[in-house]
Formats: C-alpha cells, sequence, structure tokens
C-alpha cells in the first residue's frame, strides 16, 4: 500500500490501497494485533455483511414495499420506519449464533437482548440513523460500537453495556449514500472500505484517516437556533467573525453522512442541548460515544459540551446527550463559548 498525497486542502485520508486490491477481512486478518484471538475482527466482519444486505434493500427503497412508517412507536417514541425495523433484524440475525456476540443493544428495541451468556463481545447500534431522509433518497447510516466483556464465566448483566465510551474497543458506521462505505477503528487508526456491489466485497479506500489540518465545514441545525442551549449563539458569533477560519455551513440532518464529509474535509458536526430538551436527541451510547470514538481516532474529539463524550458512563441505555465531534479546536471552541458564563 503506498502513502496518499492528497491535494493541498483536500482530505487527509492517510495511505489507500493504490498496489492491489485488499478486502475488509483481509485487512482485518492482517491488522489484528499478534495476540488477539480473531474474534473482534470476526465480528466486525459480520457487521460488514451486515452493511452488505442493508445495503442492497436501501439500494431498492423506492422501489420495494419497504419504503414507508411500519405502524409502530420505538422505545425513543418516534415512528419506526420498515427500514429501520429490517435493519434492525439483520444486525441481529448477523451479530447471533456465533458465540461471539453476548448483548446487543439497539436503538429500535427497549432492553438489551441477551443472546449468549458466555460469549466475550456486547454490541450496540442504530440500526438506520437519519431514516427519515429515506423517502427523500437521503444518505443514512448505520452506527455500531464494541465492547469486550471483562467475565463471560457469569451471564452477562448491567455492568457488561452501561459502559463509557472509553471502554470501547472498536468503533464504525456504514453509509448508505451515493456508494457504500464502512468506516471503523479498533483503536490503530480510522479506516473506510468502499463497497463494491459487483463483487459483494467493501475494499480498501483509506487506511488511517485525519481530520485535514484546515477545517472545512461546520454541521449544526441552524433553524434551532432559537431552542438551543445558552451559549450556542456565542459559538455561532465566532464562526461568523472575520479573524476565525472561514467554513460553510452544510448540514444534511443524517449524522453518519455529516460526520463522514467532515472526516474527510475538516469540521464539526453538532446537535445542541435545547431549552425544553436539554439533553438534545442523539443517544449517547450508539450515536454519541461511537462517534467519539472515530473522531479521537482521527485526531479530532468528541463533546457533550463540557466533558469528553467518552467519558460519560451512561445511566440508560437510551440517554440522550448533546453531541459535538469533529475537528479538535472546533470542539475545543466550542466548549470554551458553552461554558463561558456557566
Ligand atoms: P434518528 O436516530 O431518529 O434517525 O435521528 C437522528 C438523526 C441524526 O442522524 C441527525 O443528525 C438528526 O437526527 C437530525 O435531526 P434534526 O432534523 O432535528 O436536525
Ligand atoms: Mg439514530
Amino acid at each position: 500500500m503506498s502513502t496518499f498525497d492528497p491535494d493541498p486542502g483536500g482530505p487527509d485520508v492517510g495511505g489507500r490501497a493504490a498496489e492491489g486490491i485488499v478486502t475488509i477481512e483481509r485487512f482485518l486478518t492482517d491488522n489484528q494485533p499478534e495476540t488477539a484471538t480473531g474474534e473482534l475482527s470476526r465480528v466486525l466482519d459480520d457487521i460488514a455483511m451486515a452493511g452488505k444486505v442493508i445495503a442492497s434493500r436501501t439500494r431498492r427503497g423506492g422501489l420495494t414495499e419497504l419504503l414507508g412508517k411500519a405502524g409502530v412507536v420505538n422505545v425513543q417514541g418516534e415512528e419506526q420506519k420498515l427500514m429501520d425495523v429490517y435493519a434492525d433484524d439483520v444486525m441481529t440475525s448477523m451479530l447471533s449464533g456465533h458465540g461471539r456476540v453476548s448483548v446487543i443493544v439497539s436503538e429500535e428495541r427497549p432492553e438489551p437482548v441477551i443472546i449468549d451468556d458466555s460469549a466475550p463481545y456486547v454490541v450496540v447500534h442504530d440500526p438506520l440513523d437519519g431514516s427519515s431522509n429515506i423517502d427523500s433518497n437521503v444518505s443514512i447510516g448505520t452506527i455500531f460500537g464494541v465492547f469486550r466483556r471483562e467475565d463471560t464465566t457469569k451471564p452477562p448483566t448491567e455492568a457488561d453495556w452501561l459502559r463509557p465510551g472509553r471502554d470501547l474497543v472498536a468503533a464504525g458506521y456504514i453509509l448508505y449514500g451515493t456508494s457504500t462505505m464502512m468506516v471503523y477503528s479498533t483503536g490503530q487508526g480510522v479506516h473506510a472500505f468502499t463497497l463494491d456491489h459487483a463483487v459483494g466485497e467493501f475494499l480498501l479506500t483509506w487506511s488511517n484517516c485525519h481530520f485535514p489540518a484546515e477545517p472545512a465545514y461546520y454541521s449544526l441545525n441552524l433553524a434551532s437556533i432559537p431552542q438551543w442551549e445558552a451559549g450556542m449563539s456565542r459559538f455561532v458569533d465566532w464562526l461568523n467573525r472575520p479573524d476565525t477560519p472561514n467554513l460553510s455551513q452544510r448540514y444534511i440532518g443524517s449524522a453518519v453522512a455529516d460526520f463522514h464529509r467532515n472526516l474527510l474535509h475538516g469540521g464539526v458536526f453538532g446537535y445542541p442541548g435545547e431549552v425544553d430538551r436539554p439533553q438534545g436527541k442523539l443517544r449517547l451510547m450508539y450515536e454519541g460515544a461511537p462517534l467519539a470514538y472515530l473522531a479521537e481516532q482521527a485526531g479530532g474529539r468528541g463533546s457533550d459540551g463540557s466533558r469528553d463524550l467518552l467519558d460519560i458512563s451512561p445511566n440508560d441505555i437510551h440517554q440522550r446527550t448533546p453531541v459535538f465531534v469533529g475537528d479538535t479546536r472546533l470542539v475545543d471552541q466550542l466548549e470554551a463559548c458553552l461554558t463561558e458564563g456557566a
């Protein structure tokens, strides 16, 4: 593999597979620590498989009966789309029955699903984030995180899954966009793969992705300014000052797509707390923490406005939190604006 030489001002994406084709399975095997058993690689491979199946349906979304509402309300009080339910079923099915995953925590399920008392891993996921965008053919994504259980001799308990992001041993997302990409980290950099639909494999696109030195974008839903917590307007004012980085505002309203663009081109994505909803909208365990883990691995960071997102211990699997992830200097500046006068 050779080192990618990005255009000035373009994405800083480390190396990429210029010499030969590397499948995600091969990359996982070649890059696992010598001491590893390979089980974690297989969990990531199972998630990649789920991504292929989900992608094959999202690509046909407008043509299938899956587009539309499922007629049930999930634990968040949101109407579940049929594709949410389908994606959740696919993830559960792919992660079950191998003796690798013990517990699955999903946005779509009110309680953790215990599938194996003695398996070593816990997977947390949002099977289809941004699904309100499906009808309009906008990018959506699967977000996931993996914890390793400390004691597999006893049945799993809350302590196995109610854990801070610092305990994650892997995290990533699958982006269903103009192409399908899987981006993950096991704590040794962030690596990105593109699904070649013709051969049915995720192929290495970039290894060791880093946020570029100069950020290009901020991603906030500015229509919500009147509802935001105090301090956010200070940040927006700072963004618009002539002496601050010249950023464009881009907001897709699909966290994976917003994060992915900012990873490649530099920037920050945020969903703040609101006056009537201080914890905001996004969930800590399967949205905020995995994205913060990736951000840190790519040289950035994640925050809830005052604390590192990876240091927050959840009390509930569906706990919400303000989320700010991306370029370190922008997240630092945002924290300064939010805590000023606090
Ligand atoms: P979801 O988990 O119900 O799909 O909601 C999460 C999505 C995020 O992808 C996105 O960042 C956010 O909702 C957009 O919300 P809003 O439309 O309020 O800006
Ligand atoms: Mg979501």
